[in-house]
Parts: C-alpha cells; structure tokens; sequence
C-alpha cells in the first residue's frame, strides 16, 4: 500500500495516520482465534493482569516459540503494514521490534498510563526515534472500552522526563512525569480519542504522547501491534538487565514485502 504525499504530509504534521477496515472481518476472525489459540500457552511472553486476566500477549510474529503464529508472521509483512511504515521512516530495511497484543479484557483490562514508547526503548538502547507502530483493532475500541488516546504532533516535541511505574498495574511502565503530562494536557492540543471498529489501523510514531484507561465495559479490546525499527537503528548493548527478545527482538534480518497480501498464504522469505 502506497501512501500519497498528503498523508506522509500528515504523518509528519500530527504523528499518526488512520486507516478503516484495513483488514477484513475474516482477516480479522483468523488473527482473534491465532491469538486465542496462543493465549492458552505457558510463556513469558504473556502477561497477566493482577486477576489473572490476559494483558499481553507477545512475539506472535516469529516461526518458533509457543505465541508463534503464521497469520502474525504474515501480518508483520503484509505490503498494508510494511510499506507505510517504511515509508513514514524513510527506510526500506525494517525489522519487527516487537509484535504485541494488549487484550484489554472487560471490566478487568487495566490503564496504560501516559507514556511515550521511545521513552521506553531508549532503555533499551535504542540509537534515535525513528519507529513507528501499526496498530489493528480487533474489536470496537470505544472511549467507555478503554480506547487509546493520543496527543496529536507531540512526536514533533522532546522525549518527556518519565519514571518506572512499578505500583499502578502488573507490568512495569515508563510513565510520563505527572507535571509533564499535566503541562502537555493543559497547553498543548486536544487529546484525540482513538476509537473504531475492527479492521480499523493506525500507524504512529515512536515519540507520540499515548495511554488508555481501564476497561469499565462489558466488551473485550483486543488490539494487534506491530513495532518496526529500522536495521540500522537496532539497540546498543546496555549495561544492565535488557529486555527479553520478546520485547526487544534480536532479530534484526529486514523484512522481505510479502508478495500477495493475503494473511493465509504462506511465508516463504
Ligand atoms: O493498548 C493500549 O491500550 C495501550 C498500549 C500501549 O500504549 C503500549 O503498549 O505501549
């Protein structure tokens, strides 16, 4: 999928593009029951709520390992994803950072607090921010279901002082400084609230100012991430304790466009 000058112009300008029903309702049906399938497995790569309740599910996207999946292997290389997101990086070598789905279940899904991912990978020894995510949605995202937000062009702005929130949820989180985000929220532009229906994708950027609040619906919302990052801005070794692969892949080998755009045929690069 080629992007027209006006929405690499958007991209630049407010840090995300929406596309809707990118993907079919059987696209999507076959990537809910692969994630349905690997969510019984026992793995690091899945982590849970304090209730027990899955909150993510990791590394659907590689060959081996027990959340592997064809249809995400697929997914990560479908010309839909791949070539957006190297076109708004300006870089035709990508490799799938990490690939994760936030199944925020009903009642139980908790928040993602404020935070900017680059925040994060920059620990990770990530050199520069220049990432992007494509997100899918595999149910309605609504504001009552915990939608994200997203603060349009703050990836045009600073990475904002963060800290690692270990008390809020089960899962460590670099939250942004509570008068940082404050100081955003009250000056900058509106938060934008990232609802639609399935099938529905959106691709931003590494440093675009995000969260999203718990679940208080009866609905489940699953939504699919795909983080890409260019070869060459693959991490730094850092002193002390990186990340597993399944959050920081070590598989740095650039994605090949798949050559149909089917998320069943098979993968043969
Ligand atoms: O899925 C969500 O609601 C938020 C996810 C997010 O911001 C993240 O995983 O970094």
């Amino acid at each position: 999928m080629q992007l027209t000058d006006s929405q690499l112009a958007q991209f630049d300008r407010d840090g995300f593009l929406r596309f809707e029903r990118l993907f079919t309702d059987d696209e999507i049906a076959l990537l809910k029951s692969d994630l349905t399938r690997v969510g019984s497995a026992s793995s690091d790569a899945i982590i849970r709520e304090r209730t027990g309740s899955v909150r993510t599910i990791y590394r659907c996207h590689e060959p081996d390992g027990p959340t592997a999946s064809p249809a995400f292997r697929r997914l990560a290389r479908t010309p839909r994803f791949l070539r957006p997101a190297q076109t708004v990086l300006r870089d035709d070598r990508l490799y799938v950072y990490h690939c994760k789905n936030n199944i925020k279940t009903a009642i139980d899904g908790t928040v993602w607090l404020w935070h900017q991912d680059y925040g994060y990978w920059q620990h990770d020894g990530v050199p520069t921010p220049n990432m992007a995510t494509f997100l899918v949605m595999l149910d309605d995202a609504t504001e009552f279901g915990g939608c994200l937000y997203f603060l349009p062009g703050s990836h045009r702005g600073p990475v904002l002082p963060a800290h690692k929130d270990e008390m809020t949820t089960s899962y460590p989180q670099w939250a942004i400084e509570k008068p940082a985000i404050v100081e955003a929220l009250r000056t900058g532009p509106r938060p934008v609230a990232i609802e639609g229906g399935p099938g529905t994708a959106v691709l931003f950027h590494c440093k675009m100012v995000h969260g999203s609040g718990h679940n208080l619906s009866p609905n489940d919302r699953w939504h699919a991430y795909m983080a890409y990052n260019p070869s060459a801005n693959r991490p730094n070794p850092v002193p002390a304790n990186p990340r597993p692969d399944y959050v920081v892949s070590r598989n740095y080998t650039p994605l090949e466009l798949l050559a149909g755009d089917s998320l069943r045929e098979p993968v043969t690069a």
